[in-house]
């Protein structure tokens, strides 16, 4: 009897769908297959591959409401939040069309002959994508791959599989060649292990946990196989006394809360300096309460429930241990369904030590923890205290304290007086253990290609 998933709407928590977990054999057929159509793709024009990819992205286009109506009910979304991940999609796959057209080597000046840099696919590509933006990662890596010439097999979580196997069904109607980009459901210690360790696989892009990203890059080693990883983060949210307090005060919770915290650029840092500590939490603490959190359909919804059982477990257990094990704690907490689904409350956290679990520690939950600092220094000090470094955000009127601060903080995405993170026109990723390598911006494509230098003599 095959091994299935069962795909829960964790608002609700019914069953939405059954799935078939890929066996290890099943990695091995689909790495043939895609072998074989990725020769052909890479010996394509490029206009060629981008009109196919631009017709991948109108296809989308006209599915957003479907795609968007199905990661709500496999990942709990907001129907908001959901549109704009399908958009996404569209958006990059229309990116990487571009990408496709104006990917090019170099002609570098050597005596004696012609000196030319190749841009060569990888071969086939596996995507291990987490269920925390099941449809946006999948694509961040898809896109680019595809459009250097790449195969794509894409593993999606376990707990999420479903808008995965939907684009897979559009590219192909799309036009895109049978067995070039495969989606298989399954789960990470097996389908996700075999496509780490098949060498028929050139490169794995993982994004996920920091523990399992270690295995991954630690097992790569052996075959000397290229990866990039995006992995966690404990993002800082720095509020100077000079900033803009309403401004900073309205837009935190959100930079905390979007995704009910399940986002690995979650600002769950926020550092406030601390003579206005007091005047910001008065300000922040309302702004909490009144998250709107619920029915995930309902547009008026802020925040949705967390993806599983084992998610809400683990983000109460932080909290449970943050206000038994430190003193000083409190917490404020907003309003929450009572369930079915997995709901948690947003928390903020006060009276931490800034070493406490949850003042280091990725929750990956709507938690937040406020810690006060005393000056530039102290504020970059704190910032800089995790083997993290995705993101972060800076609040300050002064531009010298803003530059200072972005050059200090050791993050590869920041924001000054916003929170945004993610353009896919921007580069993407982390410093220190919040990953390796670079995603989207204009330089996507070049991380699926290998550079090959050809000289020529003219003197033979
Ligand atoms: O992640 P896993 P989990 C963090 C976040 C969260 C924690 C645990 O803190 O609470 O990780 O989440 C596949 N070989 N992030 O357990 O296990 C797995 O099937 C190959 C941050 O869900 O890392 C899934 O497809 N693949 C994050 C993917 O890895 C394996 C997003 C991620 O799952 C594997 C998600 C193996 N041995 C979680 N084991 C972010 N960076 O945004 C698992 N997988």
């Amino acid at each position: 009897m095959p091994h299935e998933l069962h795909v829960l709407n964790p608002a609700t928590e019914e069953l939405v769908a059954t799935v078939p977990a890929a066996t290890p054999a099943d990695v091995d057929a689909a790495v043939l297959r895609a072998t074989e159509a990725q020769r052909a793709w890479a010996a394509a024009a490029p206009a060629d591959r981008a009109r196919v990819l631009r017709r991948f992205a109108a296809t989308v286009d006209a599915h957003i409401e479907e795609l968007a109506l199905l990661e709500v009910r496999e990942a709990g979304h907001t129907l908001g939040n959901a549109r704009w991940e399908a958009g996404n999609v569209r958006d990059l796959l229309d990116y990487a069309a571009g990408g496709a057209e104006r990917l090019n080597g170099r002609q570098i000046p050597v005596p004696g002959g012609l000196d030319v840099t190749l841009l060569e696919p990888l071969g086939v590509i596996g995507v291990i994508a987490p269920w925390n933006f099941p449809m946006p990662i999948a694509a961040w890596a898809t896109a680019p791959a595809l459009a250097a010439g790449n195969a794509v097999l894409l593993k999606p979580a376990e707990t999420t599989p479903l808008t995965a196997l939907r684009l897979a069904e559009l590219a192909l109607e799309s036009g895109l060649p049978e067995h070039l980009f495969q989606v298989l459901p399954g789960e990470g210690p097996v389908a996700g292990n075999a496509l780490v360790e098949h060498p028929g696989i050139a490169k794995i892009v993982f994004t996920g946990s920091t523990r399992v990203g270690k295995q991954i890059m630690a097992k790569a080693a052996d075959q000397v196989k290229r990866v990039t990883l995006e992995l966690g983060g404990k993002s800082p949210n720095i509020v100077f006394a000079d900033a803009d307090l309403a401004a900073a005060a309205a837009a935190a919770p959100m930079a905390f809360l979007d995704n009910s915290g399940q986002d690995c650029c979650a600002r769950t840092r926020i550092l406030v300096q601390r003579e206005v500590y007091d005047r910001f939490l008065a300000l922040l603490t309302p702004a909490v309460e009144e998250i709107v959190v619920g029915d995930p359909l309902d547009e008026r919804t802020q925040m949705g429930p967390l993806i599983s059982r084992a998610q809400l477990d683990r983000v109460r257990s932080y909290v449970t241990g943050a206000t038994e094990n430190a003193p000083g704690a409190e917490a404020v907490r907003g309003k929450a369904p009572e369930g079915p689904g997995f709901w948690f409350p947003p928390t903020l956290l006060t009276g931490l030590p800034e070493d406490a679990p949850c003042a280091v520690e990725e929750v990956f939950g709507p938690v937040a923890v406020v810690l006060p600092f005393e000056d530039e220094a102290d504020a970059i000090r704190l910032a800089n205290a995790t083997p993290y470094g995705l993101s972060g955000s800076i609040w300050t009127r002064d531009v010298g304290r803003a530059l200072r601060a972005s050059r200090a903080v050791r993050a590869g995405n920041l924001s000054v007086n916003s929170h945004s993170s993610v353009r896919y026109w921007t580069p993407f990723g982390g410093f220190g253990q919040s990953g390796l390598g670079r995603e989207l911006g204009p330089d996507a494509l070049t991380a699926f290609t290998e550079t090959k230098n050809v000289f020529i003599s003219t003197e033979a």
